[in-house]
């Protein structure tokens, strides 16, 4: 099981839909909040399916509860909201330093590319104190920057969580 969280309106849902289907770029891009958990199946040729579990930002409180066995962990985060950005660093914190996913393998995505300037992504994660936390943290983590609205940057992310082309940074 592979674990999509990060706070309200980061677009998990809208990306986890565009990864369901990277080919049909006519999928409809209205996303209700989830309440409660959402779980979709990547079927990829010759894989067993992949499931992926996205929490709600609503349940940051519980998202410990789902952290036994899980082998990868998609941190989404809205590169276009700096109001979000300390709260989302400290909930990243946090689960970095849950014993549970002390083996997982962890990706920050940055989503909302599309709406900001292209050297956002490296002033939030300067903001984030990225390299500290690459230091520190016992995970291998990797970063993405994509828009799920525009459909960029979702092959290498789809890669990452396929495990076929391991990605470190
Ligand atoms: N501009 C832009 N908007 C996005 C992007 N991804 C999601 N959104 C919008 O952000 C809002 C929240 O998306 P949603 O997927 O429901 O977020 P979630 O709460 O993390 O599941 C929706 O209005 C989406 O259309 C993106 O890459 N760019
Ligand atoms: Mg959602």
């Amino acid at each position: 099981m592979l674990l999509c969280i990060g706070p309200e309106g980061t677009g998990k849902t809208l990306l986890l839909r565009r990864m369901l289907n990277l080919n049909k770029p006519d999928i409809s891009m209205t996303t209700v909040p989830t309440v409660g958990v959402n779980i979709v199946t990547l079927q990829v040729p010759e894989m067993l399916p992949i499931n992926i579990r996205e929490l709600g930002g609503s349940m940051a409180p519980i998202w410990h509860n789902y952290y036994s066995g899980v082998k990868k962990l998609m941190y989404v985060v809205d590169v276009s909201n700096l109001t979000q950005l300390a709260n989302a660093t400290l909930l990243f914190m946090e689960l970095l330093a849950n014993p549970k996913l002390k083996t997982t393998q962890v990706a920050v995505v940055m989503n909302k590319t599309d709406c900001v300037l292209s050297r956002a992504s490296n002033e939030l994660l300067n903001a984030m104190r990225f390299d500290d936390l690459k230091e520190y943290a016992p995970q291998q983590l990797t970063t993405f920057e994509v828009s799920a609205l525009a459909g960029k940057g979702l092959r290498p992310l789809l890669e990452w969580v396929k495990g076929t082309k391991p990605k470190p940074k």
